[in-house]
């Protein structure tokens, strides 16, 4: 790899690191978890900002997208508020949006930044210029996700005001609403003036949420953007039936991506690797026991539904009902996806 600017930066602060193998790799590789990293009074700095903030956006005065707060049936009770600055972050896609429609750091956070720097908490080569303020109430939440790839790595946050956990892994089943449990992950209590900083594999690989919350709590997301000619790929754009479908208003998360009452959801659920092989196994699979019972027919016994390994093939007058079978296929599928997810780490 070659050399880049920051690696020539001091060595970073040491905190406590988290390991977790799903199959042969570590998931958690490059999370630290870093205590007491600003002072009591800074926190109540930030605190109080925060809440003024929050107010003005209440009031109308902080307009989307810098002021966000969750809403509507799709929210289930999640009423999260979310302020950003520096850069606009698209809820729906967990990406950068449209450069210029939120407001620069103001000197708080400028000040935050310049302290976490200085402490080594984070590199200096990826001075973070872009944030989001999270403020949890009880009951609020935020869903897995993965943060975009073209944010730099790493990302970090910092709790203030309630300590609650956060849970990182691979793999998380939905327990309710608003409320996820690791099947391949931990659960990280993250204290006040804490900062978590998901680097390599936690940040690119491992997901992240905060399932509903026992009381209020903040969080300062911190992450670099990428250069201001930065565009998604075309693939991240278009789906296969041409543009993707958007719609919906409220929060709700297709796919790793999330929607904060900001306005469109991704519709189309894209499929895993994995999930894409297993779908091309399935219609390889259908497709020879199409075949199969079309040669069948010609029995004697080819009236009668004829039982498979990968489940039950509808004949109906001698001809094996091709849309039952890839009902079956799907089903199927659908039965090793779960299988497959429960499978621990
Ligand atoms: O509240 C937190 O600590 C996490 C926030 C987060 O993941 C996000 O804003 O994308």
């Amino acid at each position: 790899m070659p050399k880049r600017k920051w690696d020539d930066d001091g060595p970073l602060a040491t905190g406590k690191k988290f390991s977790l193998m799903d199959g042969k790799v570590d998931v958690l590789e490059g999370l630290v978890m870093h205590k007491e990293v600003i002072s009591e009074e800074f926190e109540e700095e930030l605190i109080a900002f925060v809440q003024t903030q929050c107010e003005r956006g209440r009031s109308g005065e902080l307009k989307k997208p810098t002021y966000l707060r969750a809403s509507g049936e799709r929210s289930q009770g999640n009423q999260r508020e979310a302020i950003m600055y520096g850069g606009f972050f698209d809820f729906n896609r967990a990406r950068p949006g449209k450069r210029g429609l939120v407001p620069p750091f103001p000197a708080i956070l400028e000040r935050l930044v310049d302290h976490l720097v200085a402490k080594n908490y984070l590199p200096s080569g990826v001075r973070p210029d872009s944030c989001i303020i999270n403020r949890y109430d009880r009951g609020d939440c935020i869903p897995p996700h993965v943060d975009h790839s073209s944010y730099y790595r790493p990302i970090s946050t910092l709790s203030l005001l309630g300590e609650e956990p956060m849970l990182v892994g691979s793999r998380f089943r939905t327990v309710k609403s608003c409320t996820w449990a690791p099947i391949c992950g931990k659960s990280i209590s993250l204290p006040r003036r804490s900062l978590l900083v998901l680097g390599g594999n936690s940040a690119n690989i491992a997901k992240h949420c905060i399932s509903s919350c026992s009381g209020q709590r903040i969080s300062i997301t911190l992450r670099k953007q990428p250069p201001p000619d930065w565009k998604p790929d075309a693939t991240e754009l278009v789906g296969k039936g041409g543009k993707r479908s958007m719609q919906g208003k409220d929060e709700s998360r297709v796919g790793g991506v999330i929607n904060i009452g900001s306005g469109a959801m991704l519709k189309r659920k894209s499929l895993s690797g994995s999930a894409k092989r297993r779908k091309k196994m399935m219609t390889a699979q259908v497709g020879r026991l199409v075949q199969v019972n079309d040669v069948k027919q010609d029995s004697p016994n080819s009236h009668n539904d004829t039982k498979n390994g990968s489940g039950r093939v509808e004949v109906s007058n001698g001809k094996v009902s091709e849309k039952q079978a890839r009902r079956n296929a799907r089903r199927l599928e659908r039965k090793q996806q779960a299988v497959d997810a429960l499978k621990k780490c």
